[in-house]
């Protein structure tokens, strides 16, 4: 092909530490982020053990639960999730699909990489000397007056990690403002970019907040300054008020790109221009703004007034619209469409089937009258699961491996591709859906022991986290594999459009060998020949 080098042509350990390559800093946090969602499956799977039957056998104090959950929770939420998609794949593919050479800042695309992991190690550290009990939402007063566990120290780590998420987003913005190649106008920008500005805004406008929030309860714990203590003038509620204007924001931190990766997969696979592009593109852009106003309906039961409650819950259906408006849309683009079932197009489907399940039951929970019966149920865990873990886990692992190709040059096994993505589906819907049934009848979230009416259910939740668990273990070991093969993937394996496609999979240091100009719209694809197109692509592939 060229003399240029791949990004991948220096193999020391310094060249890679000291990288300002966006490529290779998207591997180092896809690394760690690998890590630690293996770190916070293993806390689940313990979780899952203690919960097969209904008396506190396997871990021996609800302490040790507590903080089971917890770290759970922060370790999924902090160290894995929000930074998954956006650091990963918005890192390596940002520039690549606006012509750009680097992101506008790459010492601080670095820099951001260590904030990530001086959070990360703190967490870990946590986890190994002692733990914290308040789960992740760290609701006071009992995180600033009763807990005797690590909080000041969970709240620290959690302050270092949101600033590479700040960092994350600025770079991105300033990136996508500045740095498009010529003729890559707004609106030919790739729906991913679009979700991912979207996205950055909600980090650079909510991620401070919840810095503040915990740094807050850092400062009430240690000095009784008085914020959330009411003896002392203060509002424990006050701290549910920050900490939900700042996380409810960030469930679409976590969903918005994995909504990203959907919209570039569903028009490649189905040979079809997407559907109503300027209204997905508008949709982000929605979500990310109205984001902003529904915190209150974490709120139902806290105290707050009838009115107030009234007002977040219609505005919370109001939410829905922009979501709607985006599984609309592809489904309307696979309709008459030619549809490719391959690796990355299964886990689309997935994605779209259980967001459009966690938004169903998002909008029940967003219904007042509702939400009081369930609250603090196994509904809500059910509920937050299917967005976070069948939503957001699906798209990144769907993403993954549709640019596997682009990142490695290498492809995957396609019949191990297909088997790991029906494993992760069929499991995941074991392990949770009885749980929704499970916060119906009445059993509470959080509690290491229950009535023994439950069983039943949880026993299949445990078996289902089980085969979920071998399929995530499969794409680490295939994929791993795969680099053992020379790079024969070629530029592009899928026969899809976008810049990053045009380049060498793996892409050269400065991304492309000559500057793109961008004449025409995006995802033009036609559906003829598809069968045709389909052999082609994948026997290029697979050569
Ligand atoms: C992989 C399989 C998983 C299993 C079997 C699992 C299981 C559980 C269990 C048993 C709980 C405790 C529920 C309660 O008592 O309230 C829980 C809570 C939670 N999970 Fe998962 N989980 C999994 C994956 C994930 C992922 C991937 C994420 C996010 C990316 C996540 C985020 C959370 C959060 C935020 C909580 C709440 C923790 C808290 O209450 O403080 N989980 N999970
Ligand atoms: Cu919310």
């Amino acid at each position: 092909m060229s003399n240029e080098e791949d990004y991948l042509q220096e193999y020391t350990l310094r060249s890679w530490l000291l990288t300002t390559d966006h490529k290779r800093v998207g591997l180092l946090y896809m690394a760690s982020i690998t890590l630690f969602f293996f770190v916070g499956g293993a806390a689940a799977t313990v979780m899952r053990l203690e919960l097969m039957t209904p008396k506190g056998d396997v871990l021996g104090s609800p302490d040790a639960y507590n903080r089971l959950f917890t770290m759970h929770g922060v370790i999924m939420i902090f160290f894995f999730l929000v930074p998954s998609i956006p650091a990963v794949l918005g890192n390596f593919l940002l520039p690549l699909m606006i012509g750009a050479r680097d992101l506008a800042f790459p010492k601080l695309n670095l820099l951001s990489w260590y904030v990530y992991m001086t959070g990360g190690l703190i967490g870990i550290w946590i986890l190994l000397f002692g733990g914290v009990d308040t789960g992740w939402t760290f609701y006071t007063p009992f995180s600033t007056m009763f807990s005797n566990t690590m909080v000041v120290t969970a709240a620290l780590a959690v302050f270092i990690t949101g600033f590479s998420s700040i960092l994350t987003g600025l770079n991105f913005i300033v990136t996508v403002h500045t740095m498009r190649a010529p003729g890559m106008t707004w609106f030919r920008l790739p729906l991913f970019v679009w979700s991912h500005y979207a996205t950055s805004l909600v980090m650079v406008l909510g991620t401070p907040v919840l810095a503040i929030t915990v740094m807050l309860v850092a400062l009430e714990r240690l000095f009784h300054i008085g914020i959330f203590d009411p003896k002392l003038g203060g509002d424990p509620i006050l701290f549910q008020h920050l900490f939900w204007f700042y996380s409810h924001p960030a469930v679409y931190i976590m969903v918005l790109p994995g909504m990203a990766v959907i919209s570039e997969i569903v028009p490649c696979f189905s040979r079809r221009p997407i559907f109503g592009y300027r209204f997905i593109a508008g949709s982000s852009m929605a979500i990310a703004i109205f984001g902003f106003l529904v915190w209150g309906h974490h709120m139902f039961v806290s105290g707050q007034s009838m009115y107030a409650g009234m007002v977040f819950s219609i505005i919370s259906f109001l939410v829905a619209i922009p979501s709607a408006i985006k599984v609309f849309n592809w489904t309307t683009t696979m309709y008459k469409g030619a549809v490719w079932l391959d690796t990355p197009m299964l886990y689309a489907l997935g994605f779209i089937g259980l967001f459009t399940i966690g938004g169903l039951t998002g909008l029940m929970l967003a219904s007042l009258g509702v939400d009081v019966h369930v609250h603090d149920t196994y509904f809500v865990v059910a509920h937050f699961h299917y967005i976070m873990v069948g939503g957001a886990v699906m798209a990144y692992l769907g993403g993954i491996h549709f640019w596997w190709p682009k990142m490695t040059g290498r492809m995957y096994p396609e019949i191990w591709g297909k088997l790991s993505a029906l494993i992760v589906f069929v499991g995941f819907n074991l392990t949770f859906f009885p749980q929704f049934i499970l916060g119906y009848l009445g059993m509470p979230r959080r509690y290491y022991e229950y009535s023994p009416e439950f069983q039943v259910l949880n026993v299949m939740s445990t078996a289902g986290a089980s085969i979920l668990a071998v399929g995530y273990v499969m794409p680490l070991v295939y994929l791993l594999l795969s680099l053992r093969q020379p790079a024969y993937a070629g530029p592009n394996p899928w026969g899809a459009t976008g810049l990053e496609w045009q380049t060498d999979s793996p892409p050269p240091v400065h991304n492309f060998h000559d500057m793109p100009v961008v004449t025409a719209e995006p995802y033009d694809y036609s559906p003829e020949a598809f069968q045709e197109e389909h052999d082609h692509a994948v026997s290029h592939a697979s050569r």
